[in-house]
């Protein structure tokens, strides 16, 4: 590789001598003309808009640049105990605007583009999403990222670099189309490609065992397939701080080394054909949200994150403390994200053992102090099992760490309760069966000395159910850490309106420290406050109506109640309730039935698991229901009903801001936390909801009165599980039976019929899991008091108001924080302090 060998000419001691890049207008809009015409060398011809976007960031990524040489420097000074965040996902989404507004420099940059005839936002709309995640879980840890680097705490992301990430959804006569998303076809201007730091992964091969001059068993992976992992660093900036911290993503790259015996017979492009395999690994992201898929490259995606990742750590480690690592648990910290990476546990060990000469017990009490879950789902097909098989075959060195592992852990596990073997076979790491499977949740929780659920409900079920045996054994490993979102992005970077309002009251402090929005609470009762209120959530809503005029072409009137579910497309979140309470508004409207109605605009948005057929089935649903209604004169004025295509990120940005009402309605004990419904509480909507996640919290910390709670607890549900009886609810529920009546008609698929059967048949089901029908009614009735509550626009505004002022616990600072209180202990770092 050219990236071995080392420059011999050393530069002088004026080499990194540079004047610090100018934050003016002036200055962002003279490098932003320079990359533009001699960089990408386009001229007044170029009628696209993207090399505009593409010249602006390099320019905006030059001013990070000093910044984040800065920050690496000042950790390695104070040698600062780190956190390395692995995760197969981390949903972006844009980085242009994010960017100017940490480092303080949106208006200049406005400015210097506005004086060169430029519109920054029409620029900063051509950036696309950064979409290498599926949803709230790949989302959160976007999130953390940002609060970590404003919390300036030494965390690094470990992720991969997709070549294609969640695919673009389009919607044609009503299903869902997928189409590949290409991100970085055109380059990324966010990312620095560092192939100095190449590392080399293995799959494949068998072990040998060796006896060394000690006498000891020393275990050596052999005749492996190797793939390269090329880093690629993306800076990740704290708010106005100096702290840039780092996500590296990992790209698969295929090794030089050729198969000779292909090679002599003469068939060299086919022998360079098949290196196309390695480079396989990264191509796309996985896009079944909270469902698990099996598949073997699945696995080696997640294998590829581990190691990568964990030699890269260790690399670092030995270039300072060479190969003492009796320091390495109190200075570094592996957080999960679930368990796709839970195979770091068996990898660390490997890589102690078998590259670094540690014993057993050493290389074991490192991993158990560097090690730290969080488990994000209580859905059972979400559990990661992988088969015995294909580990043997994929990795197997690795299946015989794990069962080592095992081994150890059932001898404590049978000190502890003798004689149970019933408590052994069921807490194994190994499922026995027809097929034995490795269980990566109980791999995680062993190898670790954290485990964490992530909102108070979520957590305790954990300790309760899946995780009980668990618990009992270690009861001090488990704790909550309720999910957040960055106020960043999802308050004052998405709605600059409510921004300037808010700095205007309460100061700018709250960016920072989200507490301080309880100071807006006394606002509420004023009337002139109230107005200005409203007025940034009427422009709001007209933002968002534009969007869903252009998109939908469905007009969305903004005096109407906007009424909001987005979010992935999955039975537990209850798309379906929603949409029957709209056929029973519509069943309202044709009867005549709408004295002291409310006009409604419901929009509903979110990508379906291509190969999820009930999920697909319930978007055909909504939008047939939509064109049903929307055609229908009679409605006019009164509901609209919308299906927004391509939920992301950067749509979520226009959403949130411009909603009334927040649909939060899954089966309660099924949503671990939710992050959506703090995203539309900080931008002012009203929850209706379930005790279900986070709502839980999110009720408690706003009052019930200001919020719209319906339906079964988690308890309840499981309660009515034995005597569940959806038909004697339909007919005993005149409103219920006549959407049903509708449904079942056919009314909605009059040209394409039975397509919705399998939908009917399942809220009919009495094994129904997500009990759609048993919450039908309490639902339609605090829909009917979210109605009342809307025309009574005074109180409408003063709930408004409240949600945001008592959303400051949904910060991921506050989350971050107490991760770093109980988990991580990380001394935070102030660049500038140290001249960096
Ligand atoms: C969440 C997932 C998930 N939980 C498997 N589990 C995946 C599982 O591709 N896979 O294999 C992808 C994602 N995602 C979500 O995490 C929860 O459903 C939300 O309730 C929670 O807010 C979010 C963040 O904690």
């Amino acid at each position: 590789s050219p990236f071995k060998n080392i420059i011999s000419a050393r530069p002088n001691e004026h080499f990194f001598d540079l004047p610090p890049l100018p934050m003016t207008p002036e200055g962002i809009a003279r490098d932003f003309q320079h990359y533009y015409a001699y960089t990408f060398g386009r001229d007044r011809d170029c009628q696209s808009a993207y090399y505009p976007y593409k010249a602006l960031a390099i320019a905006l990524r030059d001013r990070l640049m000093e910044r984040w040489k800065g920050t690496r420097h000042a950790y390695e000074e104070v040698g600062a105990k780190r956190t390395y965040y692995l995760s197969l996902e981390f949903l972006m989404g844009r980085a242009l605007s994010n960017a100017m507004l940490n480092l303080g420099i949106s208006d200049a940059a406005a400015k210097g583009l506005y004086d060169l005839g430029i519109s920054l936002e029409e620029i900063a709309g051509n950036e696309p999403d950064a979409g290498l995640g599926n949803g709230g879980l790949g989302r959160l840890a976007a999130c953390f990222l940002d609060s970590c680097a404003t919390l300036q705490l030494p965390v690094r992301g470990y992720g991969l670099h997709y070549e294609y990430g969640m695919f673009r959804q389009l919607i044609e006569n009503g299903n869902q189309i997928e189409e590949p998303d290409h991100w970085v076809r055109d380059g990324n201007p966010w990312e620095l490609e560092r192939p100095e730091f190449t590392q080399r992964i293995q799959f494949g091969g068998h072990t040998e065992t060796h006896k060394d001059n000690d006498g000891r068993d020393v275990v050596r992976w052999v005749n492996t397939n190797d793939v390269l992992a090329v880093p690629y660093d993306i800076p990740i900036p704290g708010y106005r701080n100096g702290t840039i911290n780092t996500l590296r993503l990992w790209k698969a790259a295929a090794t030089d080394e050729f198969d000779l015996g292909e090679f002599n017979s003469g068939s060299y492009p086919e022998s360079v054909a098949q290196k196309n395999a390695a480079e396989h690994i990264t191509m796309v992201l996985y896009p079944n949200d909270a469902s698990e898929n099996g598949k073997e490259l699945r696995l080696r995606q997640q294998f590829f994150l581990a190691s990568a990742s964990i030699k890269d750590v260790l690399r670092d480690w030995i270039r300072l403390h060479g190969k003492d690592f009796s320091g390495f648990a109190e200075k570094n910290c592996f957080q999960l994200n679930d368990t796709h990476p839970a195979v770091s546990v068996a990898e660390l060990m490997r890589q102690l053992m078998d590259d670094h000469g540690l014993e057993w017990t050493q290389a074991w009490a490192i991993t158990r102090k560097t090690m730290a879950y969080t488990n994000h789902t209580l859905l059972p097909e979400a559990l990661e099992r992988w088969p015995v098989r294909l580990f043997e075959r994929l990795l197997p060195r690795i299946l015989q760490i794990i069962y080592e592992i095992n081994a150890r852990f059932l001898a404590e596990v049978a000190t502890r309760w003798p004689g149970d073997n019933d408590r052994q076979r069921r807490m194994s790491l190994i499922e026995e069966g027809y097929e034995s499977q490795v269980r990566m949740a109980y791999l995680a929780i062993v190898g670790s000395f954290s485990v964490n659920g992530v909102a108070g409900l979520h957590s305790q079920l954990l300790v309760e159910g899946l995780f009980r045996d668990f618990y009992e054994l270690w009861p001090d490993k488990f704790n909550n850490k309720t999910n957040g979102v960055t106020p960043r992005r999802w308050l004052a970077m998405c709605n600059p309106g409510l921004r300037e309002l808010l700095d205007e009251t309460i100061g700018t402090e709250w960016v920072r420290d989200l507490s301080q929005l309880e100071r807006l609470a006394p606002y509420a009762e004023d009337a002139d406050f109230r107005e200005r209120w409203h007025r940034i959530k009427q422009d709001n809503k007209r933002c968002l109506a534009n969007t869903v005029e252009q998109v939908c072409r469905v007009s969305f009137p903004v005096d109407a109640l906007f009424d909001v579910q987005v979010k992935r497309i999955h039975e537990y979140k209850r798309q379906l309730l929603n949409i029957l309470h709209v056929i029973h508004l519509y069943n309202r409207i044709k009867r005549g039935d709408t004295r002291d109605w409310t006009s409604r605009c419901v929009l509903i948005g979110g990508k379906a698991a291509p190969g999820y057929q009930m999920a697909k089935q319930i978007i055909k649903l909504i939008n047939n229901v939509a064109r049903a209604i929307n055609n229908d004169p009679e409605t006019e004025g009164l509901l609209r009903v919308a299906f927004i295509p391509d939920y992301c990120v950067s749509l979520m940005e226009v959403i949130a801001p411009g909603t009334d009402l927040s649909e939060q309605i899954s089966t309660a004990g099924k949503e671990a936390s939710g992050t959506g419904n703090m995203k539309f509480m900080m931008n002012g909507a009203i929850t209706i909801g379930t005790l279900d996640g986070a709502n839980i919290e999110i009720r408690e910390q706003v009052g019930d009165e200001h919020f719209f709670l319906f339906g079964l607890t988690a308890a309840g549900v499981e309660a009515r599980r034995s005597h569940y009886d959806p038909n004697g609810i339909i007919a005993g529920d005149a409103a219920l039976l006549e959407v049903m009546s509708l449904l079942e008609s056919g009314h909605f698929n009059q040209f394409e019929p039975g397509i919705f059967d399998q939908i009917i048949l399942s809220i009919r089901n009495a094994h129904d899991p997500w009990m759609t029908a048993a919450d039908f009614r309490s639902y339609i009735d605090a829909q009917e008091q979210v109605a009342a509550a809307y025309r009574d626009r005074e109180r409408w505004l003063r709930m408004s108001i409240l949600n945001t002022a008592h959303s400051g616990h949904f910060s991921s600072d506050r989350t971050i924080a107490e991760y770093n209180r109980d988990i991580w202990k990380l001394a935070s770092v102030t660049p500038e302090s140290l001249g960096g």
